[in-house]
C-alpha cells in the first residue's frame, strides 16, 4: 500500500526590485537548502497574493512594499528532495515603499541572508524554480 502523495501546494513568492537588482536570500531549508530564492512562502486561508506577498516579505526581512503587481505562475515538482513536494508558485513584483530600508534576517533559522543582486550578475546556484525562469528568458522588470 504505497502512501498517499501529498497534495499540491500554492506559494507566493516577489521578485523586490531596486534599480537593475533583485533581492535574494539563501535558503536554509530542506528543500533547496544553500540556493539563492526570492522571498515568500505559502498562500494562507482567504489571502490574496499580493497579501501573501507583503506578509511573507514582512515576516521574512521586516521590508515594506508598493506597487505590487502579477507577473506569471509555475508549476514545481521536487521528487529528488529529501521530503518530495509539488508547488503551484505564484511570481509577483513589487518596489520598495522606502529605497533606504534595509533587509534583516528575521527568520535565521530558514536563511543564511539576505542581500541584492544585479539583474545581470546573479548568484549560483539558484532555486531551481528561478533557475528555470531565468534560463528561459523572463525577466521581472517592468518594459521588458
Ligand atoms: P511559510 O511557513 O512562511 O508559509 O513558508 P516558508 O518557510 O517561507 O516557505 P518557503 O520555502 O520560503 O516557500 C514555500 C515554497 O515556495 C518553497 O518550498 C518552494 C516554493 N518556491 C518556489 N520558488 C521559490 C522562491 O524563489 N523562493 C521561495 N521562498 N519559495 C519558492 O517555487
Ligand atoms: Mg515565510
Ligand atoms: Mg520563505
Amino acid at each position: 500500500n504505497a502512501a498517499k502523495p501529498p497534495a499540491p501546494r500554492v506559494a507566493v513568492v516577489l521578485f523586490l526590485l531596486k534599480d537593475e537588482s533583485v533581492l535574494l536570500g539563501r535558503r536554509r531549508s530542506s528543500v533547496g537548502d544553500s540556493t539563492f530564492a526570492l522571498p515568500g512562502g505559502h498562500l494562507e486561508f482567504g489571502e490574496s497574493f499580493e497579501e501573501c506577498a507583503a506578509r511573507e516579505l514582512k515576516e521574512e526581512t521586516g521590508l515594506d512594499i508598493n506597487k505590487t503587481e502579477l507577473l506569471t505562475v509555475t508549476n514545481n515538482v521536487f521528487l529528488e528532495e529529501p521530503k518530495p513536494c509539488h508547488y503551484v508558485t505564484v511570481f509577483l513584483r513589487a518596489n520598495l515603499a522606502d529605497p533606504e530600508q534595509v533587509a534583516q534576517n528575521l527568520e535565521p533559522e530558514k536563511c543564511y541572508g539576505w542581500d541584492w543582486y544585479a539583474w545581470d550578475n546573479l548568484p549560483n546556484p539558484l532555486f531551481l524554480p528561478l533557475e528555470k525562469m531565468v534560463k528561459s528568458g523572463f525577466n521581472p522588470f517592468p518594459d521588458h
